[in-house]
């Protein structure tokens, strides 16, 4: 492939920008009544509804031969059929494989992954109805009441991020913690109201050697040991999520009680492999399963649609334009839903640590902007804080609302305030407000700029009739589809975590000298060093 600023697709864009660049959305509403359902497209019940974007027909038609020029197809093909498309690691990139529900063959290295993804998915059945109903019982012979998730990053994010957003279909006896944060903190806190008794860890950690998630256990392997005098009391208390058996069982946990998973399988993408027992813990097996399959719906969405329907291709598209064309550097994610508080932190992993790298696949540094920085809260809290820049700031944010017809807690009139906030904010963003308009409003003339709002903000709007299991299952594939898709164009690897492992070793390396206290010689930088030096003496 030529390089990404020669190909023909994006030297169109670059003049069609030109183009664009002073186009309202107003006038493109006005010019065209069929805007509406002409950018918009509907998977089942999902409505994506991208017509308040900064784009015509043209636009996409322009967008679409890129995703052609770019190879997107092939790359498609490769990452379903198995293909070792995860270079820098050398291994398959099958999250797709984890709820394939149709369970058609998918090949690694010759052999079929769906027995051993069925096996697992059994056993984790077997646990979870065990636990929820209330037959696993702890040493003393009670029931569990408690389960502590222990895992960081892609280990902690999403499950944490499903159990908020499915509690509604959560088993009311059975309460979910996570903690990931190395900070005594974090666990202390979690563990300061909870029996032992009554409390079931998982140590989820796909390598067992994350520092934070290993001082996590152990110390809460003191805490139970502490509380039941006996190493016995591991086994009923303790399961490890791993694809390290040796180090699951250096710990004390036998691997019999261990879940395994594959390297396949990327820590940002593990949510549907044994990284999500605590899900199916919450919302039951049955439930879990109907997450998988709206997984899976939207996988083979993406694998067989023509790109001009297609959800994640568009969206991705989408965000190529404002990322590369319009220089926007950050990119907001609003659920308009409670339940949905931690969608933005779990995708921020997963775009950012995806598509976050300046060095393309050839290993040269790239020329364009890659991955944006990806934020946001839910609606309508995120109103009442950062959306006065959105409406009137000097930079382009473009943005995703999510909605649903119906509430999971329907309330009074909430939805329906809820809703109607939801609605409002993106015309505004897209339409704005003039100066004649204000000044009609009878506004004293030298506020009226102040209260002008130029509009042009573009947003997708995704609405679905319910959060449920399956409709988060579809919208996470969705995302992680567009962020595929956003790889391929900015040709990086989307799916090593370099970044992530240097952290790994740099904290390794400042620990030893904490450790060796004032003997340290320190051999970093004099910023560094002065620093280690102060806690060496303070801490
Ligand atoms: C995800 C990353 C990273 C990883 C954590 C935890 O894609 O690789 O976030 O999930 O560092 O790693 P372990 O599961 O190995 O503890």
């Amino acid at each position: 492939m030529s390089e990404l600023t020669s190909l023909p697709s994006w030297r169109s864009l670059e003049s069609h920008y030109e183009v664009m660049k002073g186009m309202k959305l107003s006038e493109l509403f006005h010019e065209d009544s069929n805007r509406a359902s002409r950018f918009s497209v509907e998977f089942g019940d999902l409505l994506l509804d991208y017509s308040k974007n900064l784009i015509t027909q043209e636009t996409m038609d322009l967008l679409l031969s890129l995703a052609d020029e770019c190879g997107l197809r092939q790359s498609i093909d490769a990452m379903f059929g198995g293909d070792a498309i995860n270079r820098t690691e050398g291994r398959s990139v099958l999250h797709i494989a984890l709820r394939n529900r149709s369970n058609r063959p998918i090949m690694v290295e010759g052999r079929d992954v769906m027995p051993d993804v069925n096996d697992v998915l059994v056993r984790m059945c077997e646990f979870a109805y065990k636990v929820r109903a209330g037959e696993w019982l702890g040493y003393t012979g009670v029931p569990i009441k408690n389960i502590v998730n222990i895992g960081i990053g892609g280990s902690d994010l999403g499950p944490k991020m499903a159990c908020e957003a499915l509690k509604a279909f959560g088993q009311k006896d059975l309460n979910m913690y996570f903690v990931s944060n190395v900070d005594g903190f974090h666990i202390a806190d979690t563990l300061s109201g909870l029996c032992p008794d009554e409390t079931l860890f998982i140590i989820a950690s796909k390598t067992f050697t994350t520092l934070e998630t290993m001082t996590n256990a152990n110390t809460a392997r003191d805490w139970a040991l502490m509380a039941f005098g006996s190493k016995a009391a591991i086994a009923k208390h303790f399961v490890a999520i791993s694809t390290n058996a040796e180090l699951v069982s250096e710990f004390g946990i036998d691997t019999k009680k261990m879940f395994g998973f594959w390297n396949w399988v990327g820590g940002r993408y593990s949510m549907c492999s044994a990284i999500g027992l605590p899900i199916m813990l919450q919302i039951g097996p049955k439930n879990f399963m109907s997450m998988l399959d709206g997984f899976h719906a939207m996988d083979e969405h993406f694998r067989t649609e023509d790109f001009s329907k297609n959800l994640p291709v568009i969206m991705g598209l989408l965000g190529v334009w404002y990322n590369n064309f319009f220089n926007a550097q950050t990119y907001a994610i609003l659920p308009y839903d409670q339940a949905m508080h931690r969608f933005a932190a779990h995708l921020q992993q997963v775009d950012m640590e995806s598509n976050g790298k300046y060095v393309g696949k050839d290993g040269k540094k790239v020329k364009w902007q890659t991955g944006p920085v990806i934020w946001g809260e839910p609606g309508t809290n995120s109103q009442h804080s950062f959306f006065q820049l959105l409406h009137q700031g000097t930079k382009l944010i473009p943005a995703d609302f999510i909605g649903f017809c119906r509430s999971q807690t329907p309330i009074g009139t909430h939805h329906k305030v809820l809703m109607a906030n939801f609605v409002a904010q993106t015309e505004a963003l897209a339409f704005g407000k003039s100066t004649v308009d204000v000044l009609a409003e009878g506004v004293a003339p030298e506020l009226a700029q102040h209260k002008t709002f130029e509009g042009n903000r573009p947003t997708n709007t995704l609405l679905a009739d319910e959060l449920t299991p399956y409709t988060l299952g579809v919208l996470m594939a969705l995302y992680e589809h567009k962020i595929f898709v956003q790889g391929v164009i900015w040709n990086v690897f989307s799916f090593d975590q370099m970044g992530v492992e240097l952290g790994k070793v740099l904290a390794k390396n400042i620990l030893k000298d904490f450790e060796a206290g004032k003997k340290a010689e320190l051999k970093h930088d004099a910023s560094t060093n002065a620093i280690v030096k102060r806690l060496i003496e303070r801490m």
